[in-house]
């Protein structure tokens, strides 16, 4: 395989500039393909990585990758929203096209992908980990996905078709199997492998060493925290994922204590009762089982060590109770939340270094492209909020870093407006291939080696368009532009409200001045950008689509 790899090396750079042969690692004396991972988590947002400026949580091992690479300012999602992502980053296509709008989908396994495309090539390749598609993966030598969403204790998985359950917690076996990997690859080729974290997903369950590490933590608030969403539409105002009105107190917060664990519950609605009480004791229904099934996945060992970690804050939960104000609890909730997401990106953060320091081990981590992102950004209390969704800051940025000394200089930032649709491109791109010229990203090399610089003629805009709705969190559907200092947002379907925020006067998105006079010329240069971009990409009758009639939040 070896002969193969520089035969194919040496045919493909015959003619091509020094750059990119430098990038594959064909320079001289060398014959070897880089090899690429994508460490992916899910809801991992800029606000909780020390790089990007985080005072929530310290992340030693994602700072190494940012000081040793290229750290994206302004990385942006097509749809912030799981599958969607999963399928944008694997295709390198907009939803509309690569057909997996929302959640509910099935993803078509048959389309083109770039894991397919370096297994073709002859690179190894792997998926490991979270991969909510709803169909089984393809293009990969080996593969072990979570089911669904999968769990954090003692998680099932399918491995290239096979039922397993594995014990322990989901962060460190995910990373266990991908060194297992690498252990077993053949060490003559390159190999490409998707590590995709389900941490730190709802509902933010710490492992055994990281219970109560965050106890005697007090978190800074969000200014806008208690947010009453003056000054924006109906969109903002009809959300369901405020922490004080929405976060469920059992699953989310921890609050059943081990004998009410064990219990067994019925659904408490009489015959009479109304939609809003059944609707709220679903929710309870679905907080107090979802909770216990995750509990029970745990060992008695396991379980005892948790039982002592969140009985204090049962017992303040329970002295509060009805003796503080909304706001007060809400605040407190928020405490809980953050104690929580940030106890889980620690368990990320280690392993991300247990990672690295195995492939420095190997002597494969300057052959390595290594990249970090995440399926989405995510609301850590701004706005009152947890979850996505939103094409509001918070959630349609995501992290990006990326390492690789043979062409990315070290410690570099950049502010070009890059999208994950551009990662297949990218790997596709630095592998030494033709990109197709059906994908819709663009490679990201010559950002890359810019030295931190927005290559000429790079985007000035990046397209989003989110479908899931009715649904979970009630997010209605939306599409929109942002560029470097403006953001056009058209909520549809049930509604037809637009806004714009001037991004350098409210980055946080408080104000639409979608209406004001003053932003009329702005607002008109807009919508031409936002159409330009319509056209570009195919998503020309966006509120109009035929849209199948949602599945139900079950299948989520
Ligand atoms: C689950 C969560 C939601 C979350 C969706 C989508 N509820 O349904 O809060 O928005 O996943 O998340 S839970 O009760 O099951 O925790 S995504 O990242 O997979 O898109
Ligand atoms: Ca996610």
């Amino acid at each position: 395989m070896k002969n193969l790899d520089s035969v194919r090396c040496g045919v493909r750079y015959a003619a091509v500039p020094l750059t990119l042969a430098a990038l594959a690692g064909c320079s001289e004396g060398r014959t070897k393909r880089p090899n690429i991972i994508v460490m992916m988590t899910d809801d991992h947002t800029t606000q909780a990585m020390s790089c990007y400026g985080s005072l929530l949580v310290e992340t030693p091992n994602l700072d190494r990758l940012a000081r040793e690479g290229m750290l994206f300012e302004s990385c942006y999602v097509p749809n912030a929203i799981s599958g969607p992502s999963r399928a944008c980053i694997l295709t390198g296509k907009y939803s509309h096209v690569n057909g997996f709008t929302d959640n509910s989908r099935t993803f078509d396994g048959d389309q083109q992908t770039f894991p397919k495309l370096l297994h073709d090539a002859g690179y190894q390749t792997a998926m490991i980990g979270k991969w909510h598609l709803n169909s089984d993966p393809q293009g990969f030598d080996f593969w072990s996905i979570l089911v669904g969403q999968g769990e954090y204790y003692s998680p099932l998985f399918v491995e290239n078709g096979e039922e397993r359950t594995e014990p322990g917690y989901v962060t460190d076996i995910i990373t266990d199997k991908a060194i297992g990997f690498l252990e077993r690859r053949d060490k003559s080729r390159p190999f490409a492998m998707l590590y995709y974290h389900k941490a730190p997903h709802r509902n933010w369950m710490p492992a055994q060493r990281h219970l109560g590490v965050n106890d005697d933590r007090v978190f800074p608030e969000p200014f806008n925290l208690l947010d009453d969403y003056s000054g924006r539409g109906s969109a903002a105002r009809g959300q369901a994922m405020e922490i004080g009105r929405d976060m469920w107190p059992e699953w989310d917060l921890k609050l059943m204590t081990p004998e009410q664990l064990a219990q067994s519950y019925e659904l408490e609605t009489s015959g009479d009762a109304n939609k809003d009480d059944v609707s709220r004791a679903n929710d309870w229904r679905s907080s107090v089982m979802q909770y216990q099934a995750a509990y029970n996945r745990m060992t008695p060992e396991e379980r005892a060590n948790w039982d002592r970690a969140y009985a204090p804050r049962i017992a303040e939960y329970e002295r509060m109770k009805g003796r503080v104000s909304q706001e007060e609890l809400t605040r407190w909730k928020y405490q809980q939340y953050m104690k929580d997401y940030c106890a889980v990106i620690k368990g990320v953060d280690e392993n991300v270094g247990r990672l690295l320091d195995y492939l420095e081990e190997i002597g494969e981590l300057d052959n390595t492209i290594i990249v970090y992102t995440s399926d989405q950004g995510f609301f850590l209390g701004e706005h009152g909020w947890f979850d996505k969704r939103f094409m509001y800051e918070e959630c349609q940025r995501t992290p990006l870093l990326v390492r690789y000394p043979k062409a990315v200089a070290a410690g570099v930032r950049t502010r070009a407006l890059a999208m994950n649709i551009d990662l297949a491109p990218t790997f596709v791109d630095m592998a030494g291939l033709e990109v197709p010229a059906d994908m819709q990203g663009r490679s990201l090399k010559d950002v890359l080696t810019s030295g931190g610089k927005t290559p000429e003629a790079w985007r000035t805009g990046v397209y989003y368009h989110y479908y899931e709705y009715p649904s979970w969190h009630s997010v209605k559907r939306h599409y929109g532009i942002r560029t470097n200092d403006y953001k056009l947002i058209h909520f549809y379907n049930d509604v037809d409200e637009w806004e714009l925020y001037d991004l350098k006067k409210d980055p946080h998105e408080m104000c639409n001045v979608y209406n004001d006079p003053e932003y009329a010329a702005v607002r008109s240069d807009m919508h031409a950008r936002l159409e330009k971009l319509q056209q570009e990409c195919g998503d020309t009758d966006p509120c109009e689509r035929e849209y199948e009639f949602f599945r139900g939040a079950d299948q989520l």
